[in-house]
């Protein structure tokens, strides 16, 4: 993997904004100046962490840690977790 930042200009400055870059893996990734995040995934697994919900799931729709099975660290793998962004693992309700 590469990393390549080009500043383009003469007025540099210690804080600039990054318009477009692109990383260099084993797949090619685009991002945009909307995007501040990123996870570096195993391009060549569909679950990086093996535990259960594929790369996409994870990021894109249940916002779980991608490269870790246990995103919130309370023992319970993400796929099996009652709520895998809070370390609860009991919940107690009033019954009346
Ligand atoms: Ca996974
Ligand atoms: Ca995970
Ligand atoms: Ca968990």
């Amino acid at each position: 993997m590469s990393i390549n930042i080009e500043i383009q200009g003469t007025d540099y400055r210690d804080k600039f904004l990054v318009m477009e870059f692109y990383i260099k893996t084993d797949t090619f990734i685009e991002a945009s100046s909307t995007d501040t995040e990123a996870w570096l995934t195993e391009p060549a697994d569909k679950d990086t962490d093996g535990d259960g919900w594929n790369d996409y799931k994870e990021i894109f729709i249940e916002g779980t840690n991608p490269i870790s099975p246990d995103t919130d660290g309370d023992g319970a793998w993400d796929n099996y977790d009652r709520d895998p962004h809070k370390d609860v693992m009991l919940e107690i309700k009033e019954l009346f």
